[in-house]
């Protein structure tokens, strides 16, 4: 019955709703958040779990975006993205993030890439952070026969971070199994150097890039169920020194997939677990958000998850 209500009620346009615990979301199934704060608000895109009780398996077939100015009213706005806008690609709307550069808003997204073997990285851009976005490029940025060299799995490039550091220079990085980075050029749309491997304890995938007080922050899904790990370095280049265990396992879903932002002087961890009743689950989870804090010397300490 609830998975009938999630899947023929859909917030529209612009339809608001305020938080009353976890998960943020309850009249649909989102997954794989990525937060961008710009300008005073918080825009979290995520994407739309689809898959039907009792299947098993991934169906998202688009992303969603939602905004705040406070992190308890939310804005569900039109959908801003699917894997239709990128001609080369077969589908499968997986794990995404956006960053803003020169007033442009990139997004960078994985995707079943539809002539190379397995998962791909596309990515797309807009004037605005809700869109409309288009295909920047037309084609991959990076796509599985890339990184041969590292891994022969068809999903190792999945999940992409990006990153713009202090310098200006830009870096993607992302994986499964195997964690990569690359140089962006200026425009955002072009490795500018070779895919270069990370080297990080128990990587399983979904890493997150953030920076605070002079050290950068790896946060990533180690072991399967997955747990969050992180690791600290004082360069974007590593090497990164692995800190342990940030977030247990969400609950029934087997993955976590989070993403790490400051807004308004507050630390934030936002995360997916599969807590909606009585159907979600690894493959029908739901965005939910907690507060992150630090130690003395920088360490994170270990999330609380709440359900209120
Ligand atoms: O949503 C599909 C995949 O599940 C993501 O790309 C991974 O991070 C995991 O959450």
């Amino acid at each position: 019955l609830y998975l009938t209500f999630c899947n023929t009620y859909a917030a529209e346009k612009d339809t608001t709703f305020v938080i009353d615990g976890n998960p943020i979301i309850k009249y649909k199934y989102t997954a794989d958040p990525a937060a961008l704060v710009y300008g005073d608000k918080v825009y979290l895109y995520a994407g739309h779990d689809e898959c039907p009780a009792p299947e098993n398996r991934y169906v998202i077939n688009e992303w969603l975006v939602f905004s705040s100015d406070d992190m308890t009213t939310w804005t569900e706005h039109a959908v801003p993205l699917t894997p239709a806008a990128f001609k080369w690609a077969k589908g499968e709307a997986w794990a995404s993030q956006v960053i803003e550069r020169n007033g442009k808003f990139y997004w960078y997204v994985t995707v079943e890439h539809g002539t190379i073997r397995g998962k791909s990285i596309g990515v797309a851009v807009a004037d605005n952070p809700l869109g409309p976005f288009v295909d920047a490029r037309g084609s991959a940025i990076i796509t599985n026969d890339m990184t041969t060299e590292y891994t022969s799995i068809g999903w190792d490039d999945i999940d992409p971070t990006v990153w713009i550091d202090d310098d200006g220079q830009a870096y993607l990085i992302w994986g499964n199994t195997q964690c990569y980075y690359a140089k962006l050029k200026d425009n955002m749309t072009e490795l500018d150097g070779p895919i270069m491997p990370i080297m990080l304890d128990n990587f399983t995938e979904a890493p997150w890039i953030h920076k605070r007080d002079g050290w950068y922050y790896l946060s990533y899904a180690q072991f399967f169920p997955e747990k969050i790990g992180y690791s600290m370095s004082r360069s974007i280049h590593g090497p990164w020194e692995y800190k342990g265990i940030l977030n247990e396992i969400a609950g029934n879903s087997n993955t976590n997939h989070q993403a790490i932002i400051e807004f308004k002087g507050e630390w934030y961890f936002i995360y997916h677990n599969g807590a909606i009743p009585t159907a979600g689950g690894s493959f029908r989870r739901s965005v939910c958000i907690d507060r992150l804090y630090y130690n003395p010397d920088g360490t994170m300490k270990r999330i609380q998850m709440t359900s209120e």
